[in-house]
């Protein structure tokens, strides 16, 4: 047993519609791509037909929408267009033999979002404190191998396939930290990328690639990346040409510019609309976009600086920019106004560029969450992102800012055999093409799906034992390492595990301000940094007051004493004792769920469970230590249940 693991696609999957006889009628890459996979399943094409997938005109069903029915003992799935088909043909495996029970009446299906993308912050390099991919916690590149592109791309196919049949339709291939030989990826190793993209394109999967905004200076012997500058603007439109003459669907360019040391327009006095549309005026003539990062902020702060609060950076710097990128540059914004912590508010970001495209972008790879040796399913941290109404009752949810945008998650899958290290990780890339495609759909739901595609032949002890384990897992999570909004109380550099400090004094800006009578930064327009300000009402009030603030992220937008009482009744210290060994006894429980079902799932996979899970375990212990006692000696409070607290 050391092949890879098929996630979601095992054979056995497939099994309801291989022992079907199946007509496949159209033409198009994508109509091959369904043609295969019948034929790969077994089915036979003879007549009569117990499917029928076809290509028609009627109804308007968009490019990736279909209509679905059964009547008369057949079942038949229409698309207007060859990815539509491709994706009813996965529904039709989802669903499995309840596709060809009952007669349905006709069902449509189209995605909410349009652009359903996942980026990858993988590297053609190795990089010494980094790995290959940078925050990759699933062994190296799918795509490189030793600084050279992989000869073998056949399971680069198999992660297209594994993506179209949850929904996704873009790949990013490469970090957003674009160094030196990466840069060359968009011009003398552009090859490369064609290559990548050969794989992916049979499954209606496009390209984008990051770039690096000082490319006319790195790879074009220019002297500046000012983005005004003549020359530099028509060294993009060259070189945009020439990778749309190698890859003619090519998506566009990923930009992360003036952050964490990337370089950008400020180095040349110019604004992030003048880089981004720059970069939107070279893609235009071949329909690309260009999706610029809103994660801007200043990473050598002093934290004795109270003026400085870097939850308002994305805000400050892009809110002003409103109206004034092209219709092809998309801000692309992480959810929350820091970086990927377990418990954030939404950006306010979100409810602020009404005259820009906007994409969201979410963290599959579990930087923060547990590094796929925690158990930590995510589907439910989004749901509630893309449900909330940045506006308030009555306006628009998140879902629906991005849907000019789209949705993306940095990818957790990588070289590992079970592509996501924890192999019940596979489920947070598989939730977040559902949530992509049906943003309102329910998060225990997705997984039962998961399940079902995963572990086709699961009883139901063990469906049941994988939802006691995961639905609540992120919140478990939560309890051990992140109360009440506070983020960032891991060690530096690989953000694992417990550091209360490890932060705390650093120039990042990532501070929760524990002293001996209190904790949680005030980020209240009355007397903290004014964060509260960059929200529209209902959420600049209900996040200024103490009486509204939602316990989940109280220490997030206010300091308060320990012996502040929250809306639970409890203290905040009593709190994070509570929440610290109840999240440590869970995930003991965790552990002892997945003892009583392993057996079913296949000796690997259950030792690789088990391993993560051990660990787990022991971190999870660890993390309740080190908070309690911080948090015990600078308080001076005892637990009132009078645990072991050190
Ligand atoms: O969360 C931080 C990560 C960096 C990452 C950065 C970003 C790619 O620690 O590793 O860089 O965010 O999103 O750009």
């Amino acid at each position: 047993m050391t092949g890879v693991h098929p996630a979601w696609l095992p054979a056995e999957a497939f099994r309801a519609v291989g022992s079907r006889r199946v007509a496949v009628h159209g033409d198009g890459l994508l109509v091959d791509t369904v043609r295969a996979e019948v034929a790969a399943a077994g089915s036979s094409s003879s007549s009569p037909h117990d499917l029928v997938l076809s290509i028609g005109s009627s109804g308007s069903l968009g490019d990736e929408g279909f209509a679905l029915s059964r009547a008369d003992g057949v079942t038949t799935v229409v698309a207007n267009a060859p990815a539509g088909l491709l994706y009813g043909f996965f529904h039709v495996v989802r669903l499995g033999e309840a596709a060809f029970g009952a007669d349905r009446p006709v069902e449509v299906h189209r995605p909410a979002l349009r652009r359903r993308i996942v980026d990858h912050w993988d590297n053609v390099d190795l990089h010494p404190a980094i790995g290959q991919v940078e925050r990759g916690y699933a062994g190296g590149s799918l795509f490189w191998e030793r600084g050279a592109l992989r000869v073998d791309l056949s399971r680069v196919r198999d992660y297209a396939r594994l993506l179209a049949a949850c929904g996704i339709n873009a790949v990013a291939v490469n970090n957003v930290n674009v160094h030196r030989s990466e840069a060359h990826l968009l011009t003398d190793r552009l090859g490369e990328v064609a290559a990548i993209a050969a794989e992916l394109r049979p499954y209606g999967i496009r390209t984008h690639l990051s770039v690096n905004f000082a490319s006319p200076i790195l790879l074009g012997g220019l002297t500046t990346a000012d983005p005004l500058d003549p020359a530099v603007r028509r060294w993009w439109a060259a070189t945009t040409r020439q990778v749309y003459e190698t890859i003619p669907d090519f998506g566009g360019y990923v930009v992360k510019a003036d952050s964490e040391g990337q370089p950008g327009p400020f180095a040349y006095g110019r604004s992030h609309a003048d880089g981004a549309n720059m970069l939107a005026d070279a893609l235009a003539p071949h329909g690309g976009v260009v999706h610029w990062r809103a994660f801007v902020y200043n990473h050598r702060q002093d934290w004795r600086d109270r003026s400085t609060d870097r939850a308002r950076a994305a805000y400050d710097h892009f809110a002003p920019l409103d109206g004034q990128f092209r219709d092809n540059a998309i801000l692309q914004v992480k959810h929350g106004p820091m970086d990927f912590q377990t418990r954030e508010p939404v950006s306010p970001v979100i409810a602020a560029m009404p005259g820009t495209r906007l994409a969201v972008e979410l963290q599959a790879t579990q930087e923060y969450t547990g590094q796929q040796r925690h158990v930590c399913y995510l589907a439910p941290m989004w749901s509630e992102v893309l449900r909330f109404r940045p506006n308030g009752d009555g306006r628009p949810a998140v879902a629906t800012l991005a849907q000019t945008g789209g949705l993306v998650a940095v990818s957790n899958a990588g070289d590992d055999r079970f592509w996501t290290g924890h192999p019940l990780a596979q489920a947070n890339l598989y939730a977040f093409g559902r949530l992509a495609w049906a943003p309102d759909a329910d998060p225990p739901a997705i997984l039962d799906e998961w399940i079902g595609l995963t572990f086709p032949d699961a009883p139901p002890q063990l469906r049941q034992t994988l939802h006691a384990m995961m639905d609540d897992s992120w919140r478990t999570y939560e309890r051990y390492t992140a109360p009440l909004g506070v983020g960032f109380m891991v060690r530096p550099g690989h953000h694992y595990g417990p550091d209360v400090d490890g932060y705390e004094y650093t120039p990042w800006g990532t501070y929760h301000f524990a002293d001996r009578d209190g904790v949680g930064v005030d980020r209240t327009r009355a007397t903290g940094t004014g964060f509260t300000g960059q929200y529209p009402q209902p959420w600049a009030d209900v996040y200024e007051s103490l009486d509204t603030c939602p316990d989940e992220l109280l220490l997030f937008f206010h300091h308060v004493p320990y012996g502040h009482v929250l809306h639970n009744g409890s203290t905040v210290i009593q709190h994070i004792y509570d929440t610290h060994f109840a999240g440590a006894d869970e995930a003991a429980r965790m552990r002892d769920l997945w003892s009583s079902v392993g057996h079913l799932v296949g000796s690997d996979v259950d030792a690789r469970v088990r391993e993560r899970l051990d660990e787990q375990v022991r971190s999870a212990a660890e993390w309740r230590d080190q908070i309690n006692t911080y948090f015990y000696r600078k308080s001076g409070v005892p637990d009132v249940k009078g645990r072991r607290i050190y």
